[in-house]
């Protein structure tokens, strides 16, 4: 019936306290602002813009999309495969509404969207549904040789007609990609470019982020 389908989440995962959302929502922004003005950039523009000389405003051409978090499980109330199993899950339970700190190590941008990297503990991993990266296969492939967890991100924003699912896509395919030269030293970090308009910052210090634990129905 109509409540046994509602009765699980759209998605599990850490949601950022309201005071860590504005910072790393600030400090994205930076990166953006700056990013967009560099030469190396520049040279690229044409990843996002489609023809050569045009700017393009970083900060203006990715839109928010709602609170920011770290999903674990995406159930689609119910509907995803393995949605309620994870719901089951002791640890699930057990860490329900409970603190943690996440550890944002890298910034990445596409011509779709602009994420935060998140690096996980073994404790967080117990949180992880451990066949992610091997589902991720068929829309990135490569990823299921990546390591369990390496899909963990924060959604910073989209570009239009662009869904945040598409976030976790884009650093699984960063991350299957071979590591390419510094092209910048970043007063955040050592920043990276992997071709067809796809950035990554190696944050020199990484963001830690004070999360919850809980689920989202939206
Ligand atoms: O930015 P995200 O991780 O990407 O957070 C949102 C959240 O669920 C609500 O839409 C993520 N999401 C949407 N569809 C999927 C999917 N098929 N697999 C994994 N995550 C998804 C989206």
């Amino acid at each position: 019936g109509p409540l046994s389908e509602t009765s699980l989440p759209l998605y599990f995962g850490w949601f950022l306290f309201s005071s860590v959302q504005d910072k790393v929502g600030c400090t994205a922004m930076d990166f953006l602002k700056t990013l967009d003005t560099l030469e190396a950039f520049k040279k690229h523009i044409t990843d996002f813009t489609g023809q050569a000389e045009k700017e393009v405003d970083l900060e203006q051409y990715f839109e928010a999309k709602g609170v920011l978090h770290c999903t674990t499980k995406f159930c689609d109330y119910g509907k995803a495969d393995g949605a309620s199993e994870y719901a089951k899950n002791p640890v699930v339970k057990k860490f329900y509404s409970a603190v943690f700190e996440l550890s944002l190590t890298a910034l990445f941008v596409t011509p779709r969207t602009v994420g935060a990297r998140v690096s996980l503990t073994d404790e967080q991993l117990k949180l992880w549904p451990a066949d992610t990266e091997k589902e991720s296969e068929a829309d990135v492939p490569g990823s299921a040789s990546l390591p369990v967890g390496s899909r963990a991100h924060i959604t910073l924003g989209c570009a239009k007609d662009v869904e945040p699912v598409q976030t976790g896509l884009d650093l699984l395919q960063i991350l299957t990609l071979p590591q390419g030269e510094v092209v910048e030293e970043m007063e955040l970090g050592s920043l990276r470019y992997y071709g067809e308009g796809r950035w990554m910052l190696s944050l020199r210090e990484p963001i830690c982020a004070a999360t919850c634990f809980s689920s989202f129905y939206g």
